[in-house]
């Protein structure tokens, strides 16, 4: 161990630690934007480039996120010198950087605007030179706007090391150096899978969503359309964090009470088609494993997963289930059924608004294949952040609203439906239900624990009716491709595969509230989630009355001919 004081404090670490990690052990903050360090994802951005954290260490100042500590160090962090650098470099980077806060779509959520305000700058004594780039508007999820980006290379490391797509890297020389993409070409051209991830670590406005919410306004405000939205699994148990609430806090009643009160005429749940495709997704694993063919099954719910294997994998399209996601399932059955047969609607005059954790989930709603004939199945998907924006615009107060129910049938579930948010979730889901169908008996302990959790890749064997069904749940597309090149390599052992692009799932996905590198929030939202799960009466998705009805009154059979047609589908190399 290496023993030096930070401010006074003594402190021993490991050698080879930076400072700025050491000062975290005796509580000491040094201000910072490149630097990102989250252990659970295995993401370490080092790039040391933007020189906020200057500090006093023997003679000089040094960067304290990439000068490793010595043994008898003295580092002070808050002498006149430091922070007048650290006032310096914030003021350079204002010096070229739009001066549009208060239109911009990181307003208040910005770590750069956030440090000026701790430092205190009060005027920006720099002008010059200002870097201008056209912004790209290209992609139905991601605006990139190069001129807010601080090149602090967070959504570098992330694209090309966790997530291991490639699509951003620094380009150019001195002033004119950029993040951009290979021979410049827009984000839609590109192998750009929309995982967002590169959005939930960019510290600034430079990577931000698409905006739909105008959409979403128009919609509601169109009196002669009816208005139906569906809420994924793990919005639930973030969008109070927006409000003020703990991370992990389960809002459900308070989101719906506010959903109605924004003007949506049925407030539905993606969960409910959740355990819809745990009975689609199931009878197809159970047919696929005793025909020994087409194995592993690879879940198919996550959109950007979906992007990453078509681009990646093209020969083995065969693997991923047919299923559509729950999100589209919903659509399907919202526009198809819910419609013409419950409330002699019209599909052409029903929108389906969708809030999801998730960028890429715009671009599947877009997906003309999802939809019949011209009508897609989802009209309009926003976030978790933009249900929040319409929340604050509406001026309703979420936290004191009293909490109200979704609206039936489409927004009953069970608990195997709320876990699909957390990573390993489905994978659980889709176990409760094969084990019970195939065994045709009841399991007792409904927990698979072992898939539990933060880690990349989770695995276990399960026997069902003297069968060892290997099964294994993986996150990040980093980690997806390690158990694909097994897969295509045919040294895979597994059976069923859940894949979701982001790191510990849904939870963390693109499109929920900044984290700003702090994983103990995901891990509170998805233990919000099993708490959830761990309250509900029913616990397995071929328990829910209200889709078995919906099998009885419409779809027939799970894996039949009308389900086929309306939740299944196929995909593109
Ligand atoms: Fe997800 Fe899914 S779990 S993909 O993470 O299968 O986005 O929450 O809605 O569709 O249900 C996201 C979450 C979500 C789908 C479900
Ligand atoms: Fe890379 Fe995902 Fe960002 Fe696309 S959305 S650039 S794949 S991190």
């Amino acid at each position: 161990l290496v023993n030096l004081t930070i401010n006074g404090k003594a402190v021993s670490v490991p050698s080879g630690t930076k400072i700025l990690e050491a000062a975290k052990k005796v509580n000491v903050k040094i201000p910072n934007l490149c630097h990102l360090h989250m252990d659970e994802i295995n993401m370490v951005n080092q790039c040391a480039s933007c020189r906020v954290c200057m500090v006093s260490a023997g003679r000089g100042l040094v960067p304290a996120c990439g000068t490793n500590v010595k043994e008898g160090m003295v580092v002070q962090t808050n002498t006149p010198q430091a922070l007048k650098a650290r006032k310096t470099v914030v003021e350079l980077l204002l010096s070229d950087h739009p001066k549009d806060c208060l239109s911009c779509d990181k307003n208040g959520s910005c770590e750069l605007q956030a440090i000026a305000a701790d430092l205190g700058i009060r005027e920006v004594r720099f002008s010059g030179e200002h870097s201008t780039s056209p912004t790209d508007y290209s992609s139905k999820s991601i605006i990139k706007d190069n001129d807010k980006c601080i090149l602090c290379r967070r959504c570098e490391t992330m694209c090309n090391e966790v997530q291991t797509v490639g699509v951003l890297s620094g380009v150019n020389r001195g002033f004119n150096t950029e993040v951009g993409t290979f021979f410049n070409a827009d984000m839609a051209d590109t192998e750009c899978t929309f995982c967002g991830q590169c959005i939930s670590v960019c510290p600034t406005g430079a990577l931000t969503e698409v905006n739909n919410i105008p959409k979403v306004w128009d919609a509601l405000n169109q009196t002669e359309k009816t208005v139906v939205v569906q809420v994924a699994p793990a919005v639930r148990v973030a969008i109070g964090e927006e409000f003020g609430l703990e991370p992990g806090a389960i809002s459900t009643g308070k989101m719906v009470a506010a959903l109605r009160a924004i003007g949506f005429k049925y407030v539905f749940d993606t969960n409910f088609a959740a355990d819809l495709t745990i009975l689609e997704e199931a009878s197809e694993f159970i047919h696929r494993l005793k025909e020994g063919k087409n194995l592993p099954i690879l879940t198919s719910c996550c959109p950007a997963w979906i992007n990453f294997i078509e681009g990646n994998y093209p020969d083995l399209l065969n693997l991923p289930s047919s299923c559509k996601s729950p999100q589209e399932m919903f659509g399907s059955i919202a526009k198809n059924y819910f419609g013409p047969k419950v409330i002699n609607t019209d599909p052409k005059d029903m929108y389906v608004i969708s809030i999801m954790p998730c960028v890429a989930k715009k671009y599947e709603a877009s997906r003309s294949e999802l939809g019949q004939g011209d009508s897609l199945d989802v009209d309009i998907s926003i976030t978790t952040r933009e249900l929040a924006k319409m929340i604050k615009e509406a001026g309703i107060d979420l936290v004191n609203l009293e909490e109200e129910s979704f609206d039936s049938p489409l927004g009953d579930s069970t608990g195997a439906a709320d876990i699909f948010g957390a990573t390993g979730g489905v994978l659980e889901a889709a176990l409760r239900t094969a084990y019970e169908w195939v065994t045709d008996s009841e399991l007792e302990n409904v927990e698979f624990t072992q898939v539990r959790g933060m880690e990349g890749i989770k695995e276990a064997s399960i026997d069902i009716a003297g069968t060892i069904v290997n099964v294994c749940a993986t996150s990040s597309l980093g980690n997806a491709r390690k158990i694909m090149d097994e897969v295509k390599a045919g040294n895979s052992k597994y059976h069923i595969v859940e894949v979701m692009a982001c790191p510990g799932g849904c939870v963390a996905g693109g499109g929920q509230p900044y984290h700003h590198g702090d994983y103990d929030i995901v891990k509170k939202r998805a233990a919000g989630l099993y708490n959830i799960d761990s309250s509900k009466q029913l616990r397995k998705s071929h328990k829910n009355p209200a889709i078995l009805a919906l099998y009885k009154e419409f779809l027939g059979e799970p894996y039949g001919e009308t389900a086929h047609k309306l939740l299944h589908t196929h995909y593109f190399d």
